[in-house]
């Protein structure tokens, strides 16, 4: 009797212990570095801390490289690899032109290596880095990143420019470009309060405000406004070196502004735009209205991109540097 109560406390045990590491997804687990590389979390976050509290346009920069990462290979860190004399590298492909803060994470990276040599993938730094500059603002994680992924060797510029969804996507090629990634619309919505931080290039979106048909007019579902702002700012449909604002006023504060200037049709993109042209999408813009939830559904969404596709185990590598494959 006894024998059997200890046996099966310790079948509970075992299995809570189980169904907790499933239940990060993807095979990734939250104490990963726990006796490899103890220091690593506080490594990655002390290093994102400095940099971000002298440039606050930083956790823009690294939650899109997040977000792209993800959404090309799975979160492999295959954005950070540099092109080769053969491979055109997904930095390299239009929609990451933009993209930034490749300097801060290979410091982190040769500060890692010093630590621990060979232990900690890029993909983790930078699925960490993305959750603490983002995070800088609140001193607190908004989200939790389980570790363990590995680094992949293959990257490609046309991968990136299938994979990414365009600014000029429609409801309905948004949901297909999320759903290919096995996340919903309600991830769509909710991950899309991303663009509560962070700029856009005119080109992105100058068309809503000058050829919108192909008749010189502007985008109907563009608040009329925000067109006249936007127009003092991008003054013609070919530049494509300003920089705006997404939401504007508030474009450093990671909050759920965004969703309030969705409703006063002032989304910056179509992209954005589109969200409001679906009834059930809609209605998840009305929710996230309320900060809390929007706070909440934030963490769980993020939690299940920074899960797509990820490489454990004995797939990929743990790169050296993370501009290069190892040789
Ligand atoms: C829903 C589909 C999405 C589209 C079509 C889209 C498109 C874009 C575009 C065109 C830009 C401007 C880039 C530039 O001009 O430099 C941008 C910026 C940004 N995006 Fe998205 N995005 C999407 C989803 C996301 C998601 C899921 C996140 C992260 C959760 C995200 C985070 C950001 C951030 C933070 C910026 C600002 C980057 C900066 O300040 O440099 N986006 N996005
Ligand atoms: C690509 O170029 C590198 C040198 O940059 C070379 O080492 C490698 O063998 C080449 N790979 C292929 C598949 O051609
Ligand atoms: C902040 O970081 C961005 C992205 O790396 C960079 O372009 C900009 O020059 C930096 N600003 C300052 C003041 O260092
Ligand atoms: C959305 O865009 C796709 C691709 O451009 C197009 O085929 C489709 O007709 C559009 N859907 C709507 C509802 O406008
Ligand atoms: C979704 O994936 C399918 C199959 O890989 C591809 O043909 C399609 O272009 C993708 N759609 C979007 C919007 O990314
Ligand atoms: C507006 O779009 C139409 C149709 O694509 C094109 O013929 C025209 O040149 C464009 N106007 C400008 C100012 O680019
Ligand atoms: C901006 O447009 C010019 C002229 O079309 C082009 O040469 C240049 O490559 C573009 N730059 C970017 C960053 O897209
Ligand atoms: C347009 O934006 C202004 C604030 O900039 C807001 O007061 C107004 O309600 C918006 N109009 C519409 C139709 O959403
Ligand atoms: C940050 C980065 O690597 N940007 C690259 C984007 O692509 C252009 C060429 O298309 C490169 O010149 C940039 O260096």
């Amino acid at each position: 009797m006894k024998n059997s109560l200890v046996f099966l406390l310790i079948s509970l045990i075992g299995l809570s212990g189980f169904v907790g590491v499933l239940g990060q997804g993807g095979g990734l687990n939250k104490y990963f570095y726990e006796k490899s590389c103890p220091l690593a979390e506080h490594i990655v976050q002390s290093i994102t801390w400095k940099y971000v509290a002298s440039n606050s346009t930083l956790p823009a920069k690294f939650l899109r490289m997040h977000f792209h990462d993800c959404f090309v290979r799975g979160c492999d860190a295959s954005v950070l690899l540099d092109s080769t004399a053969n491979n055109s590298a997904e930095k390299d492909a239009v929609p990451n032109k933009s993209l930034a803060g490749f300097d801060v994470i290979d410091e982190i990276k040769s500060h890692l290596e010093k630590t621990c040599p060979g232990v900690v993938s890029c993909a983790d730094i930078l699925a960490l880095v993305a959750r603490d500059s983002v995070s800088f603002q609140f001193g607190t994680p908004l989200w939790e990143v389980p570790t363990g992924r590995k680094d992949g060797i293959i990257s490609r510029a046309s991968e990136a420019l299938a994979n990414i969804p365009s600014p000029f996507f429609n409801f309905t090629t948004l949901k297909q470009s999320f759903a290919n990634k096995s996340l919903t619309v309600h991830d769509l919505v909710v991950l899309s309060g991303g663009h509560t931080i962070g700029v856009g290039h005119c080109n992105f979106f100058s068309n809503r405000l000058y050829n919108f048909t192909g008749k010189g007019d502007a985008d109907p579902s563009l608040n009329s406004t925000y067109a006249s702002f936007l127009k003092t700012k991008c003054k013609s449909l070919s530049d494509n070196t300003t920089i705006v604002e997404m939401d504007p006023g508030s474009s450093l504060s990671f909050d759920n502004n965004y969703f309030s200037n969705l409703k006063q049709n002032k989304g910056l993109f179509q992209s954005d735009a589109a969200l409001l042209t679906d009834q059930g999408s809609s209605n998840i813009v009305d929710e996230m209205l309320n900060s809390k939830i929007f706070f909440d559904e934030f963490k769980q969404s993020m939690e299940k991109m920074g899960t797509i596709e990820v490489l454990t185990g004995t797939s990929g590598e743990i790169r050296k540097k993370c501009t290069v494959i190892n040789s």
